[in-house]
Protein backbone atom coordinates (compact mmCIF):
# COMPACT_ATOMS: atom_id res chain seq x y z
CA UNK A 1 0.00 0.00 0.00
CA UNK A 2 0.96 3.73 -0.30
CA UNK A 3 1.60 5.72 2.94
CA UNK A 4 0.25 8.99 3.30
CA UNK A 5 3.28 10.81 1.98
CA UNK A 6 3.03 9.48 -1.00
CA UNK A 7 -0.29 9.83 -1.50
CA UNK A 8 0.05 13.47 -0.89
CA UNK A 9 2.92 13.46 -3.85
CA UNK A 10 0.68 11.84 -5.68
CA UNK A 11 -1.71 14.48 -4.88
CA UNK A 12 0.79 17.77 -6.15
CA UNK A 13 2.26 15.61 -9.03
CA UNK A 14 -0.65 13.78 -10.67
CA UNK A 15 1.29 10.89 -10.64
CA UNK A 16 3.19 8.04 -9.58
CA UNK A 17 6.16 6.46 -10.80
CA UNK A 18 7.22 3.35 -10.48
CA UNK A 19 10.53 1.64 -11.96
CA UNK A 20 10.84 -1.91 -13.17
CA UNK A 21 8.58 -3.14 -11.13
CA UNK A 22 7.45 -5.57 -13.62
CA UNK A 23 10.34 -8.90 -13.75
CA UNK A 24 12.09 -9.00 -16.93
CA UNK A 25 10.33 -12.84 -17.90
CA UNK A 26 6.99 -10.77 -17.98
CA UNK A 27 8.34 -7.65 -19.83
CA UNK A 28 10.15 -10.15 -22.68
CA UNK A 29 6.33 -11.49 -22.59
CA UNK A 30 4.44 -7.98 -22.68
CA UNK A 31 6.17 -7.17 -26.08
CA UNK A 32 4.85 -9.98 -27.81
CA UNK A 33 0.76 -10.03 -26.16
CA UNK A 34 1.07 -6.32 -26.59
CA UNK A 35 2.09 -6.86 -30.25
CA UNK A 36 -1.08 -8.83 -30.75
CA UNK A 37 -3.08 -6.42 -29.19
CA UNK A 38 -5.35 -6.89 -26.60
CA UNK A 39 -8.84 -7.51 -26.71
CA UNK A 40 -10.90 -4.73 -25.45
CA UNK A 41 -13.70 -5.57 -22.83
CA UNK A 42 -17.08 -3.11 -22.55
CA UNK A 43 -16.56 0.09 -20.74
CA UNK A 44 -17.35 -0.23 -16.67
CA UNK A 45 -16.13 -3.82 -16.17
CA UNK A 46 -15.28 -4.72 -12.94
CA UNK A 47 -11.81 -5.35 -12.33
CA UNK A 48 -12.39 -9.64 -11.31
CA UNK A 49 -14.14 -10.08 -15.20
CA UNK A 50 -12.48 -7.65 -17.06
CA UNK A 51 -9.05 -10.11 -17.49
CA UNK A 52 -9.34 -14.34 -17.66
CA UNK A 53 -7.01 -15.79 -14.76
CA UNK A 54 -3.46 -16.12 -15.90
CA UNK A 55 -3.47 -13.63 -18.89
CA UNK A 56 -0.92 -10.95 -18.99
CA UNK A 57 -3.15 -8.17 -17.88
CA UNK A 58 -4.53 -9.98 -14.55
CA UNK A 59 -0.93 -10.81 -13.57
CA UNK A 60 0.08 -7.32 -14.21
CA UNK A 61 -1.93 -6.14 -11.84
CA UNK A 62 -1.68 -8.90 -9.20
CA UNK A 63 2.10 -7.48 -8.79
CA UNK A 64 2.12 -6.78 -5.34
CA UNK A 65 3.68 -3.45 -6.21
CA UNK A 66 1.10 -2.60 -8.59
CA UNK A 67 -2.10 -3.72 -6.70
CA UNK A 68 -0.97 -2.02 -3.47
CA UNK A 69 -0.86 1.53 -5.36
CA UNK A 70 -3.93 0.81 -7.26
CA UNK A 71 -5.96 -0.01 -4.10
CA UNK A 72 -4.13 2.79 -2.53
CA UNK A 73 -5.87 5.09 -4.89
CA UNK A 74 -8.68 3.75 -6.15
CA UNK A 75 -10.10 1.09 -4.00
CA UNK A 76 -10.60 -2.68 -4.46
CA UNK A 77 -12.70 -3.60 -7.05
CA UNK A 78 -12.73 -0.67 -9.57
CA UNK A 79 -14.08 -0.73 -12.85
CA UNK A 80 -12.34 -0.80 -16.06
CA UNK A 81 -12.83 1.65 -18.14
CA UNK A 82 -11.13 0.85 -20.78
CA UNK A 83 -7.65 -0.31 -21.89
CA UNK A 84 -5.35 0.20 -25.54
CA UNK A 85 -1.69 -0.57 -26.28
CA UNK A 86 -0.46 2.92 -27.13
CA UNK A 87 2.44 1.83 -30.24
CA UNK A 88 4.94 4.69 -31.66
CA UNK A 89 6.59 3.81 -34.40
CA UNK A 90 10.38 4.23 -35.71
CA UNK A 91 11.13 7.69 -37.10
CA UNK A 92 7.39 8.30 -37.15
CA UNK A 93 7.73 12.26 -37.36
CA UNK A 94 5.30 13.75 -35.28
CA UNK A 95 4.47 14.00 -31.86
CA UNK A 96 1.18 13.60 -30.01
CA UNK A 97 -0.32 16.97 -29.03
CA UNK A 98 -0.72 17.73 -25.35
CA UNK A 99 -3.98 16.72 -23.73
CA UNK A 100 -6.07 15.05 -21.00
CA UNK A 101 -7.78 12.24 -22.30
CA UNK A 102 -11.07 13.43 -21.55
CA UNK A 103 -13.74 16.04 -20.98
CA UNK A 104 -13.57 18.82 -18.62
CA UNK A 105 -14.18 16.64 -15.45
CA UNK A 106 -15.38 18.86 -12.67
CA UNK A 107 -15.42 16.01 -9.88
CA UNK A 108 -13.42 17.34 -6.90
CA UNK A 109 -13.69 14.07 -4.44
CA UNK A 110 -13.39 11.41 -6.77
CA UNK A 111 -10.44 10.72 -9.60
CA UNK A 112 -9.67 8.47 -11.95
CA UNK A 113 -6.29 6.44 -12.72
CA UNK A 114 -4.40 5.62 -15.39
CA UNK A 115 -1.87 2.87 -15.49
CA UNK A 116 0.64 3.01 -18.08
CA UNK A 117 2.71 0.05 -18.43
CA UNK A 118 5.88 0.43 -20.31
CA UNK A 119 7.84 -3.07 -21.27
CA UNK A 120 11.16 -2.42 -22.58
CA UNK A 121 13.81 0.82 -21.88
CA UNK A 122 12.32 4.04 -22.80
CA UNK A 123 15.05 6.34 -24.22
CA UNK A 124 14.39 9.82 -24.87
CA UNK A 125 15.03 8.91 -28.44
CA UNK A 126 11.74 6.82 -28.30
CA UNK A 127 9.74 9.59 -27.41
CA UNK A 128 8.81 8.79 -23.77
CA UNK A 129 5.16 9.79 -22.57
CA UNK A 130 5.69 14.01 -22.03
CA UNK A 131 3.92 15.18 -19.15
CA UNK A 132 3.52 18.41 -17.54
CA UNK A 133 3.44 17.73 -13.05
CA UNK A 134 0.76 19.20 -11.28
CA UNK A 135 -1.78 19.97 -13.85
CA UNK A 136 -3.96 17.40 -13.34
CA UNK A 137 -5.98 20.03 -11.13
CA UNK A 138 -6.04 22.78 -13.88
CA UNK A 139 -8.98 21.17 -15.90
CA UNK A 140 -9.53 21.83 -19.44
CA UNK A 141 -10.94 19.71 -22.47
CA UNK A 142 -8.94 17.14 -23.81
CA UNK A 143 -7.01 18.70 -26.33
CA UNK A 144 -7.10 22.21 -25.31
CA UNK A 145 -3.72 21.90 -24.58
CA UNK A 146 -2.55 21.24 -28.00
CA UNK A 147 -1.09 24.12 -28.60
CA UNK A 148 1.79 23.97 -25.84
CA UNK A 149 4.57 22.82 -26.92
CA UNK A 150 6.83 22.89 -24.05
CA UNK A 151 6.33 23.76 -20.71
CA UNK A 152 9.34 24.41 -17.88
CA UNK A 153 9.05 21.89 -16.05
CA UNK A 154 7.82 19.05 -18.32
CA UNK A 155 8.56 15.66 -17.80
CA UNK A 156 10.06 13.65 -20.15
CA UNK A 157 9.50 9.65 -19.61
CA UNK A 158 13.15 7.97 -19.94
CA UNK A 159 12.81 5.03 -17.93
CA UNK A 160 14.06 1.01 -17.32
CA UNK A 161 11.63 -1.67 -19.10
CA UNK A 162 9.02 -2.64 -16.50
CA UNK A 163 8.45 0.48 -15.48
CA UNK A 164 4.62 1.02 -14.15
CA UNK A 165 3.75 4.88 -13.33
CA UNK A 166 -0.14 5.75 -12.38
CA UNK A 167 -1.80 9.10 -13.87
CA UNK A 168 -4.24 11.57 -12.12
CA UNK A 169 -6.99 11.46 -15.37
CA UNK A 170 -6.54 15.12 -15.80
CA UNK A 171 -2.92 15.02 -16.21
CA UNK A 172 -1.64 16.77 -19.39
CA UNK A 173 0.22 14.33 -21.48
CA UNK A 174 0.73 12.81 -24.42
CA UNK A 175 3.33 10.68 -26.34
CA UNK A 176 6.63 12.54 -28.02
CA UNK A 177 7.98 11.69 -31.39
CA UNK A 178 9.87 8.18 -32.07
CA UNK A 179 13.21 9.69 -33.59
CA UNK A 180 14.97 5.74 -32.68
CA UNK A 181 14.60 2.58 -34.98
CA UNK A 182 12.59 0.90 -32.38
CA UNK A 183 8.85 0.75 -31.92
CA UNK A 184 8.06 2.07 -28.65
CA UNK A 185 4.84 0.15 -26.43
CA UNK A 186 2.60 1.23 -23.60
CA UNK A 187 -0.12 -0.38 -22.24
CA UNK A 188 -2.66 2.09 -20.70
CA UNK A 189 -5.68 1.10 -18.32
CA UNK A 190 -8.39 3.48 -17.00
CA UNK A 191 -9.87 2.56 -13.57
CA UNK A 192 -13.04 4.25 -12.48
CA UNK A 193 -13.73 3.75 -8.58
CA UNK A 194 -16.59 1.83 -7.07
CA UNK A 195 -15.83 2.74 -3.43
CA UNK A 196 -15.41 6.63 -1.84
CA UNK A 197 -12.04 7.22 -2.37
CA UNK A 198 -11.57 7.87 1.72
CA UNK A 199 -8.16 6.59 3.57
CA UNK A 200 -7.91 3.57 1.08
CA UNK A 201 -4.06 3.88 1.61
CA UNK A 202 -1.76 2.87 4.68
CA UNK A 203 -2.62 6.31 7.11
CA UNK A 204 -0.57 5.63 9.95
CA UNK A 205 1.93 8.60 8.41
CA UNK A 206 -0.74 11.11 7.91
CA UNK A 207 0.49 13.42 10.79
CA UNK A 208 4.16 13.14 9.48
CA UNK A 209 5.29 16.79 8.47
CA UNK A 210 5.92 15.88 5.03
CA UNK A 211 2.44 15.26 4.07
CA UNK A 212 2.20 19.12 3.99
CA UNK A 213 5.07 19.55 2.55
CA UNK A 214 4.79 17.42 -0.83
CA UNK A 215 1.14 19.21 -1.28
CA UNK A 216 2.55 22.53 -0.86
CA UNK A 217 4.91 21.91 -3.85
CA UNK A 218 5.09 24.23 -6.74
CA UNK A 219 6.34 23.68 -10.08
CA UNK A 220 8.27 25.80 -13.08
CA UNK A 221 5.45 26.12 -14.71
CA UNK A 222 3.20 28.11 -12.24
CA UNK A 223 3.66 31.60 -12.47
CA UNK A 224 3.71 32.85 -8.76
CA UNK A 225 0.17 34.07 -8.48
CA UNK A 226 -1.31 31.11 -10.43
CA UNK A 227 0.00 28.09 -8.40
CA UNK A 228 -2.45 29.22 -5.33
CA UNK A 229 -5.02 27.90 -7.59
CA UNK A 230 -3.10 23.92 -7.81
CA UNK A 231 -2.20 24.51 -3.84
CA UNK A 232 -6.30 25.78 -3.29
CA UNK A 233 -7.49 22.21 -5.70
CA UNK A 234 -5.13 20.18 -3.75
CA UNK A 235 -6.51 21.36 -0.51
CA UNK A 236 -9.59 20.23 -1.26
CA UNK A 237 -8.75 16.83 -2.85
CA UNK A 238 -6.84 16.08 0.35
CA UNK A 239 -9.99 17.38 2.46
CA UNK A 240 -11.97 14.45 0.60
CA UNK A 241 -9.16 11.99 0.30
CA UNK A 242 -8.71 12.43 4.47
CA UNK A 243 -12.39 13.56 5.23
CA UNK A 244 -10.50 16.63 7.77
CA UNK A 245 -12.35 19.54 6.98
CA UNK A 246 -10.19 21.66 8.78
CA UNK A 247 -6.63 20.65 6.97
CA UNK A 248 -5.41 23.83 4.95
CA UNK A 249 -2.19 25.06 3.59
CA UNK A 250 -1.70 29.12 4.09
CA UNK A 251 -5.22 30.04 4.48
CA UNK A 252 -6.39 29.14 1.17
CA UNK A 253 -9.46 27.19 1.85
CA UNK A 254 -10.51 28.39 4.81
CA UNK A 255 -10.42 32.43 3.76
CA UNK A 256 -12.53 31.54 0.59
CA UNK A 257 -15.01 29.52 2.23
CA UNK A 258 -15.68 31.43 5.08
CA UNK A 259 -19.72 32.45 5.29
CA UNK A 260 -20.15 33.31 8.56
CA UNK A 261 -23.97 32.65 9.80
CA UNK A 262 -23.87 34.21 13.04
CA UNK A 263 -26.22 37.43 13.10
CA UNK A 264 -24.94 40.59 15.64
CA UNK A 265 -26.40 41.25 18.95
O1 LIG B 1 2.17 6.94 -26.29
C1 LIG B 1 2.27 7.65 -25.30
O2 LIG B 1 3.34 7.84 -24.74
C2 LIG B 1 1.08 8.33 -24.71
C3 LIG B 1 -0.20 8.00 -25.42
C4 LIG B 1 -1.38 8.44 -24.65
O3 LIG B 1 -1.33 8.53 -23.45
C5 LIG B 1 -2.63 8.77 -25.30
O4 LIG B 1 -2.78 8.53 -26.50
O5 LIG B 1 -3.55 9.28 -24.61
Amino acid sequence: MLNSVQMARFVAYGSLRMDAVVPAEMNAEALEVLGDGVPGVPYGTPLSEAYPQGSFPRRLLELPAVAGALRSLVGPEPDIDHHAVHVRLPREGQAQPLHGDAIIDVRRDAFDVQLMYYPQDVTLEMGGTLSVPGSHLRRTNESDTGRYQNLRGQDRLVCPAGTVVFLHHGLWHGGRRNDSDTVRYMFKIRFNPTVRQRRLWDTSDLADRRVARELDTTFPWYEHATGRLERYNRVLLWRALTGDDSFDLDHWVTRVSNRPQEVPA
